[in-house]
Formats: C-alpha cells, structure tokens, sequence
C-alpha cells in the first residue's frame, strides 16, 4: 500500500513537472558567430613551371589568397615537382623575403606531389596586403597574402516617408558586420533642409562578428513644417570608419485625384454613353467628395451617380457618369467637366464628347437595282406565257 502511494506521489510529481516546464518559454541561448575559417589546396613547383596554384598547374606570381583578420586558415600544400618547398607569409610592407618565425607563419617542409602537408596557421590581425612565399626559392614562387579590412555597412528600410504634417513614421536603419568587423558604432542623424525631426532609438549600437543590427529612425514633422522634400542622413562611426545612408521624407498635403475611364465619348442625339469617375486618396486624405459635371452646350447633360462619395484615407471610389445629348443638339464636338470639391480641395477632369448623327442604312447599288428589275420582267414574261399555253389547251 505504502509502495503504491510514493509511485502515485512520483508519478504525480513528474507530470506537474513536465507541465511547468513546457509552459515556460525556451531559454534563449545565444550563439556565438562561428569563428571564420578559411581552407586552401595549394600546389609549389620550381620544376616545368614556376610558382604556386591552387591546382597543380602553378604560375608565378600565384594567386591571391585573401582572408580575414585574424582568420584560422589551413594550407593543404602539396610540391608538384617533388622538391622541398615550405609556405610563409612575410607580414613586412616591402617582402625581405625572409620567414621571422613566430610572427610569420612558417609551413613544415613538404615535397609529395600526392600526399598533402596540413599546415594549420592564424593570420594576422592587421589589415594589408603582403607577400607569401617558398622559404627555399623565394622570387621564384611567391604571391600576394590579402588581410581583409573589416567593415560596416548602413542601410535604410524604407529609404522614402510621404507624410502629412503633424504626421510620424518610421525607418529601420540596418548596421551589418563585414569582413569580420566587431565593435561599437556611434550613430547620429541629421537633416537637410531643417523642417522635420528625426530620432534614433539607439545613439549607439555594438556589433559582433558577422552580425546585423536594426536601429529604428523615427522622423516627426511638426504641424507647422513647410511642404516639401527633406534629407534625413544616419552617419554610423566607428574609429576611422563612417558610413551613412539617406532617408528622403517628403511632406505633402492630404489631396485626392479625380479620373475618367474614358477621355473622349461619340453619342448620337437623343441618346446618351458612360464613363467611370474615379477618385483615390492621396497623402492620407480622408472626407466627403461632391462631384457634379457641366457640358458646354445646353443640348448636353451629364448626371453623375452617386453625387456625393466619401473617401477613405488611401482608398479609391468610382461614380457612374451619364452623357445624354438631346434629339436637338447639333452635331459637333463638345468638352464636358467633371468637378470634384472636398472644403477647399477641387479638381476636374475633362472628357470630349462627339455628338454625332446616326449611321444610315447603306444604300443599294444602281447595278442590284438593274439585275433585280431584270428577274422581275424575265419571271412575269414566263409567267404569262404558261397561262397563255395553257388557256389554249384547254377546250371551251
Ligand atoms: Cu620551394
């Protein structure tokens, strides 16, 4: 009984356990950048050729080998014409063509042409171009050893604001690691011409290896802000490093547009054609639309349904315009306007209206008239013959 009781106990315990435990969130762990690595298969000869290759084919001088600072690279070196040969990279700006080991990394020595020697080596931290070469047959097998400078990028998403004064948005600002850079940015924005306000959430940002960072710029534009385009510039710096990226926020007044589906319209008198009016939002416009049409005779009216349209802050709405011309109007080419008035806003849209008269039936050629005349005098000739025929025959 006993026994029974602690398994209930522990069963029990187990599963308000695991409860808890799932229920929490997973700790989140960071992982560190993956330190860079960098790994070459190169081939020395002083043989049929000169020099060093990524393959066994060799030129001198080689090819570039580029890293990062400080990058763990391994030389899979291999001697294509058997002789002795070994690696080192020579750190001074002008090569003496001497390896001053520890400081420049030597290779041990290595002559198989099948069988690689694996020459693990850290390179220097210090960015610059600088020489690497056979401590055996220097000026015969050499090549340029490229350190990486590490560097950062900026970038601004999006790169443009349409704002209505009073009105705020925002940009992310994107601060990316490159060529191993690690460290802290200062960050700062400023804008041309003054008018708008822009605001960083960070003033300064650390970065590690290979890493990314957002940064979010808020840009405010007073009531009182003239209409027109603004540059807002972010500047990152970084020791001797700076780089900037460009926010463009132009300020607009809340409008609408006004169009027709159709510039130019042909009715005939007495009847009438449509057109689709529409209107779109700009800048955040939102309100009520009135809108009316005026021909420029008195023969010719234009009726639009709906009259009145509300518009909703970046929404489009269409109305039905009706043309009719009266059985008088005369025949000719006339504007008619379209008007939209919200308070003080107004725009129009003008369409040509073609009254024109009605298509007539087409008229029958002379020559149908002659050849159907014909069939007729040849058919009542035939006719009277057969009657004439057969009135003979008959007997009284
Ligand atoms: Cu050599």
């Amino acid at each position: 009984m006993s026994n029974l009781r602690h398994l209930r106990i522990a069963f029990l315990t187990t599963v308000l356990a695991t409860v808890f435990l799932v229920g929490l969130p997973l700790p989140k762990i960071a992982i560190p950048p993956k330190a860079a690595a960098a790994s070459f298969n190169l081939w020395g000869s002083v043989a049929s050729a000169n020099g060093w290759g990524f393959t066994s084919s060799t030129t001198n001088p080689g090819p570039t080998i580029t890293v990062l600072p400080g990058e763990s690279v391994t030389l899979n070196l291999y001697a294509q014409d058997s002789i002795t040969h070994a690696f080192c990279v020579d750190y001074e700006a002008t090569p003496d063509y001497r390896c001053q080991t520890p400081t420049e990394p030597q290779s041990p020595n290595f002559s198989s042409s099948t069988t690689a020697t694996t020459y693990p080596f850290t390179a220097t931290t210090t960015p610059g171009s600088y020489t690497y070469f056979c401590v055996y047959h220097t000026t015969l097998m050499y090549g340029r050893f490229i350190v990486l400078t590490p560097d950062f990028s900026i970038s601004s998403n999006p790169s443009s604001l349409t704002l209505q004064q009073g009105a705020s948005a925002t940009s992310t600002i994107t601060l990316s690691s490159i060529n191993s850079f690690s460290g802290t940015i200062m960050l700062g924005a400023s804008v041309s011409p003054s008018g708008v306000n822009p605001s960083l959430n960070q003033t300064s940002v650390t970065l590690a290896s290979g890493a990314s960072h957002p940064v979010t710029l808020t840009v405010t534009v007073p009531s009182s802000a003239a209409l027109g385009t603004y540059t807002v510039t972010v500047t990152g710096t970084s020791g001797s490093l700076s780089h900037s990226t460009t926010v463009t926020v132009s300020v607009v007044k809340p409008d609408f547009t006004i169009a027709s589906s159709q510039s130019a319209i042909t009715i005939n008198p007495g009847s009438s054609g449509s057109s689709m009016i529409t209107l779109t939002s700009v800048a955040g416009f939102s309100g009520t639309i009135a809108l009316s049409a005026r021909g420029s005779t008195s023969g010719l009216t234009g009726t639009l349904n709906p009259a009145s349209l509300s518009l909703a802050s970046g929404g489009t709405t269409t109305s039905t315009l009706t043309i009719s011309a009266s059985n008088t109007t005369a025949l000719g080419q006339y504007p008619l306007t379209v008007n939209g008035t919200s308070g003080a806003l107004f725009h129009f849209v003008s369409i040509t209206v073609t009254v024109s008269a009605p298509t007539q039936t087409p008229t029958i050629p002379i020559g149908t008239i002659i050849a159907a005349g014909g069939v007729v005098i040849i058919a009542s000739v035939a006719a009277i013959g057969y009657f004439v025929v057969r009135a003979r025959r008959k007997p009284p």
